[in-house]
């Protein structure tokens, strides 16, 4: 006999999330965004701009606990890293310029800095970081961008694993997260962004793009946080 599953949500900002209740760990995916030294390690890129490495770290306790829960429910888990060819021909020659402009020695992407040259895949700054490791078997996604799903198969890998419930979690906030957790939206994914889990290189635009998320009645999805999720999907 048929039966209809029971709806399962987790606690949420501007809903509760996702929006029909369809929380399953085969629809669901775990999607970690650059967890990487040069955003969160000593001497690394963002450390190099001078920012306070607090701010970018925060998440890493949380979301280490949030994907051994969603490892152990089965639901999909994926990385990202942001980086670059070694001969740089996916760099556009105005994001290097800028990112020379803040930091010591006008040191930027695709410079060699105390991790090797900065946000260049095969580099030791480029790595994640060991905490937050992916198991053997998960999906990583290398990325040259901001967003996850520019010049990358993400989109692919999520409708061929059959996925239609996104959680976002990572670094920074209002840069790699924000534009991912757009784009995934405009693609009819129903995301779901987690407070704890995510942090940006200023604690302002941190909280400014949580509160973005949450007008017009959830304009790209919703807010929760990593206690929430885990509570949904304990037991499914
Ligand atoms: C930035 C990122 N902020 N991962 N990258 O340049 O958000």
């Amino acid at each position: 006999m048929l039966t209809t599953a029971t709806p399962r949500y987790a606690a949420a900002e501007p809903y509760h999330w996702p929006y029909d209740g369809d929380l399953r760990p085969e629809n669901t995916a775990l999607i970690v965004i650059d967890m990487q030294i040069d955003f969160c390690g000593p001497g690394g890129y963002v450390d190099k701009m001078g920012y306070d490495l607090s701010n970018t770290r925060a998440p890493i306790e949380p979301i280490k606990k949030l994907m051994a829960a969603m490892r152990a429910a089965g639901c999909t888990i994926i990385h990202t890293r942001e980086g670059h060819r070694p001969d740089l021909l996916d760099l556009p020659a105005n994001k290097r310029w800028r990112s020379r402009q803040i930091g010591t020695n006008g040191v930027g992407i695709g410079d060699v800095g105390p991790c090797g040259r900065i946000l260049v895949r095969g580099e030791p700054g480029w790595e994640i970081i060991d905490e937050l490791k992916p198991l053997p078997g998960e999906v990583v996604i290398d990325k040259p961008g901001k967003g996850s799903f520019y010049a990358t198969d993400l989109e692919l890998v999520l409708h061929t694993k059959g996925i239609r419930n996104i959680v976002l979690t990572g670094i920074t906030t209002d840069v790699c997260v924000h534009t991912t957790m757009r784009d995934a939206n405009d693609r009819g994914f129903e995301c779901v962004i987690l407070s704890d889990c995510t942090g940006a290189t200023d604690h302002g635009n941190h909280l400014a793009a949580l509160k973005m998320v949450t007008m017009q009645g959830g304009v790209f999805g919703a807010v929760s946080d990593s206690a929430s999720v885990i509570e949904a999907v304990r037991g499914v």
